[in-house]
């Protein structure tokens, strides 16, 4: 079951989606979406709130804690449930498409009765959008680019989105009788940074009462195909799930099959083939006298093909199964490895939660250390002075070891054009960790990126790089840069690479984390949360490792504190 606070938060933002589609005040729109972040961010789980202290939540006030109040305590909102009914599902997908906006989005859905994606296309093929009022053939050409370059991203939604909602749509299945076993598969389940579309597996003797409780999931707005073991349901959000019902013996073979991917899966149906067996969804059998060998269990499927198990991050046929041959598959990085998180922010600088919230949550997530890294002076907009860095400071010492829980005072400094960054060289060697990152002048040439990570690398207080690309996913593009260059020198200078676990950063990627573990490079998987709540997802950070093989032992902060110090020292007394 999701939170109160992001099942009210989803509500408000459906609520200024929908009313920004229906042409609603922009002024309320923004009030609602204002008020969804906030409540989605609040430290404070709002069913512990009265209506006076959610009225104290930033952006909510007294108009919008009713509806915070009818939607926790109710689940429903009269105004939405009316909204819902006058949107047709799918026409919300077209808030996602980039360069259009709620307005015209609004104006193409009243006066071409354009209602998703398609529709759009095909009013764009047709040139009928040059003729609305406000537009012209330019307008009407920069909007069939954008959705072009949309599309090229494959319309593919962030891993958070997906785990999120596949975990509720589990979770309603999970609940009926008929079912035994119930799993998202796919993309999702391999931890891909991005989804196209969500596969859910259940294993049952009766899939028509599975069937049954697929169409009437609440997430789900149409069920546009539906047989006897499969279906296809887009929810109120424009999401894609495929649903399919095995028997409950062939459920082994049938998760190895639908959670691919379709690489690893062509690569084990020639290395059965080669035995004389054949694999499918329903089990792997002998081809001369149709003998199942297995079919129940991932295990059995996998061991029968004369191979160790496959984690599902690494089943993306990049070597895992010579790997799994040979029993050299690596020991990956776990959840359970991470001692703490080694990039935070608070509210000194862009944070939601006071450094107390901050230190608290660590706690409840039983870690041993935690990193403070507030932005420095240079991103001006957060206005950090030396003077709040020397206060914070003081705080945080006096906070450090209660709960058995360490703390580093660090900041994220900015790398400039140039390499060079914020505070002087003995103010910097003042703080127990560095985090620095680029946050501005991303397009420079590639020779003069790399000379920028370099000296930043090199700098003798830097201990970690954050979010080395830069990139966001479905925003911006990654930096271009010498990774083998910057890599060497990172291994070389005894500076970690992040790997930032925010799920529209993801940065180093997968590919990047592998290659930079080859050449030497020590990896910090942090969260750089901005809330508490942020520290979840850590998760996605150390699914990214593991996509990239990762081992623990590359991983700074599974270390325990006293060999993390000896690392940020670089060599030095701090
Ligand atoms: P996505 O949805 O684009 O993020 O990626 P996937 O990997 O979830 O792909 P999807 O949804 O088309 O199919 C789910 C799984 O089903 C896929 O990972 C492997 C299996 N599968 C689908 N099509 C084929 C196929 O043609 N051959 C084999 N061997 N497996 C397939
Ligand atoms: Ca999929
Ligand atoms: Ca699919
Ligand atoms: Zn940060």
């Amino acid at each position: 079951m999701p939170r109160s606070n992001d099942r009210v938060a989803e509500g408000l933002s459906e609520l200024a989606d929908l009313l920004a589609i229906t042409g609603g005040d922009p002024y309320r729109v923004r009030a609602y979406e204002k008020a969804a972040r906030s409540v989605a961010l609040y430290p404070i789980d709002i069913d512990e709130l009265d209506a006076k202290a959610l009225d104290a939540i930033p952006a909510v006030g007294p108009r919008i804690s009713k509806k915070i109040i009818q939607l926790r305590d109710g689940g429903h909102l009269e105004e939405l449930d009316e909204l819902r009914a006058q949107v047709p599902a799918g026409l919300r997908s077209l808030l996602s498409v980039p360069g259009l906006g709620p307005k015209r989005a609004h104006q193409v859905y009243e006066e071409l009765r354009v209602a998703s994606i398609p529709d759009l296309l095909e009013a764009l093929e047709h040139q009928r959008l040059r003729e609305l009022h406000g537009w012209g053939p330019t307008s009407e050409a920069r909007l069939a680019a954008a959705i072009e370059q949309y599309q090229q991203a494959g319309g593919r939604m962030q891993l958070g989105v997906a785990l999120a909602l596949a975990e509720e749509l589990v979770g309603g299945l999970a609940s009926v009788p008929a079912v035994n076993e119930v799993t998202y598969a796919g993309s999702l389940r391999r931890m891909r940074e991005t989804v196209g579309d969500i596969d859910l597996l259940a294993a049952s003797s009766n899939p028509a009462a599975v069937m049954e409780a697929f169409s009437r999931l609440p997430q789900l707005a149409e069920v546009p195909a539906r047989g006897p073991t499969k279906a296809t349901g887009i929810t109120v959000t424009g999401i894609h799930v495929d649903v399919r019902v095995v028997p409950p013996s062939s459920w082994g073979a049938a998760l190895v099959y639908f959670t691919g991917s379709k690489a690893h899966n062509i690569h084990l149906r020639r290395m059965a083939q080669r035995a004389g067996l054949k694999l499918s969804e329903y089990g792997l059998e002998r081809i001369d006298d149709g003998k199942m060998l297995a079919s129940a269990t991932e295990e059995q499927v996998y061991g029968a093909l004369g191979l160790a198990f496959v984690p599902p991050t690494l089943r993306e046929d990049r070597g895992e199964i010579e790997a799994a041959l040979e029993g050299s598959l690596p020991r990956l990085v776990d959840l359970g490895d991470i001692r703490g998180d080694l990039h935070t922010h608070t509210n000194l600088t862009d944070g939601m939660a006071s450094l107390e919230e901050m230190v608290a949550a660590a706690r409840r997530h039983r870690y041993r250390y935690l990193a403070v890294t507030d932005h420095a002076p240079l991103m001006a907009m957060q206005r950090m002075t030396t003077e709040k860095a020397l206060a914070q400071r003081a705080a945080l010492r006096a906070l450090d070891g209660a709960g058995g829980l360490r703390l580093l005072h660090g900041s994220e400094l900015n790398i400039q054009a140039d390499g060079s960054l914020d505070w002087d060289d003995d103010f910097l060697a003042g703080f127990d960790l560095l985090v620095a990152s680029i946050h501005s002048a991303f397009s420079m040439s590639r020779d003069e990126m790399t000379a920028r990570l370099i000296k930043a690398i090199e700098h003798p207080a830097v201990n970690i790089i954050g979010h080395p690309t830069a990139r966001s996913i479905g925003h911006r593009p990654p930096i271009v840069f010498d990774a083998k260059a910057v890599f060497d020198a990172a291994a070389r200078a005894g500076t970690a690479l992040e790997i930032n676990s925010f799920p529209d950063r993801l940065d180093l990627d997968d590919e990047l984390a592998r290659l930079a573990q080859d050449r030497g490079v020590k990896l910090a998987i942090s969260t750089d949360a901005h809330a508490t709540r942020h520290l979840d997802h850590l998760r996605y950070g150390v699914a990214t490792a593991q996509r990239g093989w990762i081992r623990p032992e590359s991983v700074i902060n599974t270390w325990p504190l006293a060999r993390l110090r000896r690392f940020l020292a670089k060599g030095r007394h701090r």
